[in-house]
This record gives structure tokens, sequence and C-alpha cells, in this order.
């Protein structure tokens, strides 16, 4: 059934040698890019479908550190650590995606789940527990961006669905610090935040798939120049059962729990 959403000549979903291709492009460079994975028929689709529902979105301005975490009061406030970084989007959840959307359709294909889960090494994966948090739709109209963070989760699967006329752009830093040794690199992260160091840049354009390891590796979307507002759905998995997203995320990021 996904083959009439996605292009199985793209992205042969159930084809064990190009899984383990990408899932050795995944260790090696911490990102996989899967142009074309979206037929274009099915980006106008979702395009149309998410400026449908664009009205709807929760739309949040706020500061945060790189490490999205609370400050830290024994540290100065211009101390690395509490640097604060600005971030506006919109967003819509799973429980406001369409029925019949094929952002549903993908999301909970069991093809598309062992696919993701083999690149990524995990045995399988997960829905939220929670209706809010699985299918994200990010809008990020002009000025909007999304600061330098490191994601909570080790993985994020995002589909671009509408590129910018400008800006947009998908800046990152590869192994910039090593959360599970504890090493926060605050050296490395000032040169980033200062300009003294130049991120790489990932080449995006709509339909593309895009499978990134966030945990270590800073990154950042830059501000949205122009009228026509970059549209990017993220798609999150967990590797248990059950489990939702924090309720204190979920007031951050979508201002109600259910
Ligand atoms: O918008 C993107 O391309 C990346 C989103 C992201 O980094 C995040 O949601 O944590
Ligand atoms: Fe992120």
């Amino acid at each position: 059934m996904l083959d009439r959403i996605i292009d199985p000549q793209a992205c042969p979903l159930d084809d064990a040698a190009y899984i383990t291709a990408c899932r050795q492009r995944l260790d090696e460079d911490g990102v996989v890019t899967i142009p074309g994975f979206l037929l274009a028929r099915t980006v106008a689709d979702l395009v149309a479908e998410a400026e449908a529902t664009a009205p709807e979105a929760f739309f949040t301005s706020s500061t945060h550190n790189v490490y999205l975490t609370a400050p830290d009061a024994t540290l100065a406030p211009d101390h690395v650590f509490n640097r604060q970084i600005d971030s506006s989007k919109g967003c819509i959840t799973t429980d406001q995606v369409p029925t019949g959307s094929a952002l549903h359709s993908i999301y909970e294909s069991a093809t598309f789940r062992d696919f993701i889960a083999g690149i990524v090494g995990e045995a399988a994966l997960y829905e939220y527990a929670d209706p809010l948090s699985s299918i994200n739709v990010h809008y990020a109209a002009a000025g909007q961006e999304l600061g330098w963070h490191f994601d909570n989760s080790s993985f994020a699967v995002t589909l671009l669905l509408q590129a910018p006329e400008a800006g947009g752009e998908f800046q990152y830093v590869r192994d910039l610090r090593d959360a599970d040794a504890g090493d926060l690199n605050f050296t490395g992260v000032e040169a980033i935040l200062n300009n003294d160091r130049a991120p790489d840049i990932l080449e995006v354009v709509p339909g593309t798939l895009v499978l990134f390891r966030g945990r270590n590796s800073m990154h950042r979307v830059t501000p949205t120049i122009g009228g026509r507002t970059r549209i990017l759905v993220v798609l999150a998995y967990n590797t248990e059962p059950g489990v939702a997203l924090s309720e204190a995320a979920r007031m951050t990021f979508y201002g109600r729990l259910s």
C-alpha cells in the first residue's frame, strides 16, 4: 500500500542490503538522507493537507539552552551552559493529522517501522503512548527558526514537505559532545555559538527522508526567509512500548497534554 505513497525505487523498504547500506551511512556520517522518498504526488497532497491544518497549529516562541535543560544557578548567566537560544515555530500533533493521511499510513506501517529499526539497530520501534507526540508537523514562517540544540532522543526521522524561498537551512556539527560519558564540551559548543567554527550544512529538498542522530550532534534550522513557510514532518518512535513524552515537554511543545 505504501507503493502509492513512497517511491520504492528511491527507497526499497524491504531490501536487506539497502538497509545495511543505510545503517553504515548512519554510523559513518551520523545522518542518512533519502531524496525522492515521497512520490511527488504525495508531497503535493501533504502540503495541501498541512496548509489546511495550519490554522490549528500551536505556536511557540521560547528560549532554551543547547542542552534543552533548565539553567544551572551555580554557573554564571553568560556561561555557555546557560546561554539562551531563540526558537519559534508552529506545530500540529498526531491527533490533528487527518484520518486517512499518508502520514498515518507511513508512520503505522510495519514495513516502514522495521526499515527504520534496521537502520538504527533496534529490535523494534513503538509509537508514543500519548496522543500527541508520534507525528508532528512543524511550520516555520518568515523569521521563525529552531535554535542550536542537542536532541534528547537518539535519532529522529523527518520528511521535508515544503522548503522556504531562502533560509530554513539545516546546519549541524557532528559528535560535538558525548552525552553518555557526561561530556558537555563547553569549549566546542561556545565556538559554534560565537561563529568561530563553521557548521556542516545538510542539503534537503522536499520529499526527502532524513534520519539523523541528534543526541551528540548539535544542530539548528536557520530562520525562514520569504513568504513560503517551511513545512517539515517529524516521525518519532520509542525503543520501548508504553512511553509517553513528559508532561513538561508536552506543555512546552504543544501547549496541552492531550
Ligand atoms: O526541522 C528540522 O529539520 C529538524 C528538527 C529538529 O531538529 C527537532 O525537531 O529536534
Ligand atoms: Fe533536533
